[in-house]
């Protein structure tokens, strides 16, 4: 029997602010909000209908608070089980999850960026939390939970190292990871959980979700936040990470974790994306962003 060839159905810029899920209900979050957030909410529907329309049978997501400062870990056993809250945030995310893992296509993934002598690990601990990054963007585009899972951690050398170093690691992983989808014939559904501008308010309103409280940072991130998007939605992906270290530098961007560079690697040529959204979370900017390699219809 032959096997299909794996591909990329399709890939998105989907971030992870806890308050979407919060103002979404659902009823494994314990917190209940009245509203909130809904252009990224209507967002995040279009962007779930264009994604299920692309038929993956995997969801692999990129987070920044997943954080392995020596190598890129990957969840390891088939299913985990847990309540995950947000440090910051725990009045508005309180999570009980239950996932299931494609510990396959994470072994294939992890052994081919292995093999470019980039550090990786699998975690096979069954009491390790999950963070809320990985949970909050697959909720969002699958709130279902039918589909399986790779979860990707970030090795955040941006930190210690610098944005030039964090990007050549990021896109020799998105690299690794296009092939093991491509060996493993899965068809696959990548997002990138992150932010773009990322300064946020310190201070909470006693109402999350009062939107008249809820704005931008500064004028120069959201400058930031429209040069970026101008970029995604005209496909200049290779411009995107030519971008990426002033972008990271001006705007505190939440890309500094590799995502959206992971993601650019893994598509691997310029394609336009379709963007859903644009909002600010408690002053920071978000852009929902789909893209759907042609050669996957
Ligand atoms: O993790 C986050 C984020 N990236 C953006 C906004 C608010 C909270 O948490
Ligand atoms: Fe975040």
């Amino acid at each position: 029997m032959t096997m299909n060839p794996g591909r990329i159905v399709a890939g998105a810029l989907a971030p992870h602010p806890p308050h979407l899920v919060y103002a979404e209900n659902p009823p494994q979050n314990e917190p209940r909000a009245e509203c909130g957030w809904e252009m990224l909410r209507w967002g995040y529907e279009r962007l779930r209908a264009d994604i299920e329309r692309a038929r993956p049978d995997v969801l692999v997501v990129f987070s920044p608070h997943w954080q392995t400062y020596v190598g890129t870990h990957f969840l390891g056993l088939p299913r985990f089980q847990g309540l995950s809250v947000d440090p910051i945030f725990p009045n508005l995310f309180r999570y009980t999850y239950d996932l299931k893992v494609d510990v396959e296509l994470a072994e294939a993934i992890a052994a081919a960026a292995g093999a470019t002598g980039h550090p990786v690990k699998m975690m096979r601990n069954p009491d390790f939390r999950v963070d809320y990054g990985t949970i909050i963007s697959c909720h969002m585009a699958r709130p279902t939970w039918d589909l399986p899972i790779v979860a990707v951690s970030s090795c955040r050398s941006a930190a210690y190292y610098s944005v030039e170093v964090m990007q050549d690691q990021a896109l020799a992983l998105g690299r690794a990871t296009a092939e093991a989808i491509g060996r493993t014939g899965r068809r696959a559904a990548l997002l990138a959980s992150c932010s773009l501008s990322h300064r946020h308010f310190v201070v909470e309103g006693d109402l999350p979700e009062d939107m008249s409280r809820e704005h931008v940072t500064s004028h120069h991130n959201y400058l930031w936040d429209m040069r970026m998007i101008d970029l995604l939605r005209r496909g200049r992906l290779e411009e995107v990470l030519a971008t990426m270290p002033e972008f990271v530098n001006q705007a505190v961007s939440e890309a500094d974790s590799g995502a959206l560079s992971w993601l650019i690697g893994a598509l691997g040529h310029d394609i336009a994306g379709e963007v859903y959204a644009y909002g600010t979370v408690i002053g920071t900017g978000n852009a929902v962003v789909g893209f759907f390699p042609p050669e996957a219809a």
